[in-house]
C-alpha cells in the first residue's frame, strides 16, 4: 500500500485522536487553554506520534485534510467543554506552513467555527515563523484569519531563520518561546538571556508570552519572576487524551 493510502485510510476510518496539553496562567495558576497534538492510534502498531507521520502528510498534501479534522475535532470538544458548564477556554491547534498557505484556509476555519458554534476567540491558530517567507502572501491570510476573531500565536518561537521586523507589522497575538531555550533554563546564563529578552520584547511589542516545555520548578519560578504570562510542559501535565483532559479539568473548576 501507498503511504498516502494509509493516511487517507486512517482519517477516512477514524484512526487520528487529540490529545491535549494544559495551559496556565502564571499570576493565578488558572488553567487557560489547551493546545491540541495529533496521534496515530494504529490498529497495528498502536499510537503513532506526529512527528513519524506530519512529516509524510506534508509532502503528499494530506496534511490540508488531516489538518482540517483536527480543527474542527479540537473546536468540537472545545465547544463541549462550555456545554458541560466547565470555564471557557482557548484551544490551540497547530497549523503547518502548507496548511497555513493551502487555498480557502481562511473558509475551512470560519465554516468549521459556524458548525461548531465555537466562538472565535476561543480558537488560537498555532503557526510557526516559516510562515513568515512569503511575508506579503501571510499578511493577507493573517489578516482575513484576525477579522473571523480567531487568536493567532507563533510557536516555536526564536528557533526560525526569520528576521524580527515583521513582528511589529504582523495581527500576532502571542509568542510561545520554544522549549529549546527552556530545557536549560535558567542554569545556562545564555538561555536564561535569551528567555528574558523575548519575554520583554514580546510585552514591549504587546504580545503575551507563553514558556513550553517547562518540566521542573526552577524554570517555573524563572519564568514567574520574569513575568512570563503563560506556561505549558511536563512539569503540569504531558499531553493527555480527550477524556483524560476532561476529568483534569473538572477536578479544577
Ligand atoms: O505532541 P508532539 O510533541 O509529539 O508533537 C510534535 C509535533 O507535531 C509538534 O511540532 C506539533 O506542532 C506537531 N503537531 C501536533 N499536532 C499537529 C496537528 O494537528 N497539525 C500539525 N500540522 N502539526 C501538529
Ligand atoms: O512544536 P510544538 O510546540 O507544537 O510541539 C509541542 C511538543 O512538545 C509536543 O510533542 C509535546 O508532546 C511536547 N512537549 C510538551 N511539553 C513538553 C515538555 O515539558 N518537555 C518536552 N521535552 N516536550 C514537551
Ligand atoms: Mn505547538
Ligand atoms: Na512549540
Amino acid at each position: 500500500i501507498e503511504r498516502e493510502d494509509d493516511l487517507r485510510h486512517a482519517l477516512a476510518t477514524g484512526q487520528f485522536v487529540l490529545h491535549y496539553q494544559p495551559q496556565y496562567d502564571l499570576r493565578n495558576q488558572q488553567l487557560t487553554g489547551a493546545e491540541a497534538l495529533i496521534r496515530w492510534h494504529h490498529p497495528d502498531l498502536g499510537l503513532i506520534p506526529p512527528s513519524s507521520f506530519i512529516p509524510l502528510a506534508e509532502e503528499n498534501g494530506t496534511i490540508n485534510d488531516i489538518g482540517t479534522w483536527a480543527l474542527r475535532e479540537a473546536c468540537q470538544q472545545n465547544k463541549a467543554w462550555q456545554n458541560a458548564g466547565l470555564a471557557p477556554i482557548t484551544v490551540a491547534v497547530n497549523l503547518s506552513a502548507r496548511q497555513f498557505y493551502q487555498p480557502g484556509l481562511v473558509q475551512v476555519v470560519s465554516r468549521i467555527l459556524e458548525e461548531t458554534e465555537l466562538e472565535p476567540r476561543y480558537l488560537e491558530l498555532e503557526l510557526t515563523e516559516s510562515i513568515m517567507i512569503e511575508a506579503e502572501q501571510a499578511l493577507i491570510v493573517l489578516r482575513a484569519l484576525k477579522a473571523l476573531g480567531v487568536r493567532i500565536s507563533l510557536d516555536d518561537f526564536g528557533v526560525g531563520f526569520s528576521s524580527l521586523s515583521y513582528l511589529r507589522k504582523f495581527p500576532i497575538d502571542k509568542l510561545k518561546i520554544d522549549k529549546s531555550f527552556i530545557q536549560e533554563c535558567p542554569v545556562d546564563v545564555n538561555d536564561a538571556t535569551i528567555v528574558k529578552m523575548i519575554i520583554n520584547m514580546a510585552h514591549n511589542l504587546k504580545l503575551s508570552v507563553m514558556a513550553e516545555g517547562v518540566e521542573d520548578k526552577d524554570q517555573l519560578t524563572f519564568l514567574t519572576q520574569h513575568v512570563c504570562d503563560g506556561a505549558q510542559g511536563f512539569l503540569f501535565q504531558k499531553p493527555l487524551p480527550g477524556r483524560a483532559f476532561t476529568e483534569k479539568f473538572h477536578e479544577l473548576q
